[in-house]
């Protein structure tokens, strides 16, 4: 299950004293900010270049909703990371009362309004298009993957998307929504590994949408470099 509630739940914290015992709720409470009128705030664990918080940020925005960025190291992932969620991925939200969320889609679901249709198509693209992706952009990392293939499959999932960006503003529909933020920084990972090749295909209207995202004032908001 996706959303937890904070209870009694313990993890492990090592320290430079050794290891112990810690709960749950006394992480929370070593975590958690106050903004300026005192109020408890909600916490992010999050990697600035994880397309998965990635999404988890912009829907936050977004949706106005105030949090404070804990900015990890994958490599070096923090007890605390663990202590709220026994995955060790990012991200993780850890909201005001102590509730929390550890799936990317479920923040987006918790932030703001997501339909049947936006969830079909994040569903595909955290499926099969993102299996495609990783083995293209990280072949080295796969034994028997042949990129060039993980490309052209992954590439369908990618034509779809221009299809539909064909007839709608967004993969939303008119409006930028659920599916583009969750879709769209998967989109560019894609492109980042041959930018030229992305760019000389004949898939327009998803090149259009991606540089409107990438140039947005909200992407470059979302991307800043937080202070770990
Ligand atoms: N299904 C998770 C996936 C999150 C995920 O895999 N995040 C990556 C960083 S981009 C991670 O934490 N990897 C570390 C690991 O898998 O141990 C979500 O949507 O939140």
């Amino acid at each position: 299950m996706a959303c937890n509630s904070n209870g009694t739940t313990s993890g492990f914290f090592i320290s430079a004293c050794g290891a112990f015992f810690v709960s749950r709720q006394e992480v929370w409470q070593e975590l958690r900010g106050v903004d300026g009128q005192n109020r408890l705030m909600h916490t992010l664990f999050s990697f600035r270049r994880c397309p998965y918080a990635m999404r988890a940020r912009l829907a936050l925005r977004l949706a106005n909703i105030e949090v404070q960025i804990q900015e990890i190291e994958l490599r070096n992932r923090p007890p605390e990371l663990y202590a709220v969620s026994t995955k060790g991925t990012v991200p993780v939200l850890v909201l005001d009362d102590g509730t929390v969320i550890d799936e990317s889609l479920e923040i987006v679901k918790w932030a703001m309004d997501v339909d049947e249709h936006d969830i079909g198509l994040v569903t595909e693209c955290d499926g099969e298009f993102k299996n495609d992706l990783d083995r293209y952009k990280y072949s080295t990392r796969y034994e028997d993957t042949d990129p060039v293939k993980s490309r052209s499959s992954g590439s369908k999932f990618l034509f779809k998307l221009n299809d539909i960006l064909t007839k709608c503003a967004c993969l939303s529909g008119d409006r930028f929504g659920a599916a583009d933020i969750c879709i769209a920084p998967f989109v560019r990972q894609f492109r980042i590994a041959d930018m030229q090749w992305f760019d000389e295909q004949p898939w327009s209207a998803l090149n259009e949408w991606l540089q409107t995202y990438l140039e947005s004032d909200d992407f470059k908001a979302i991307m800043v470099k937080e202070q770990s």
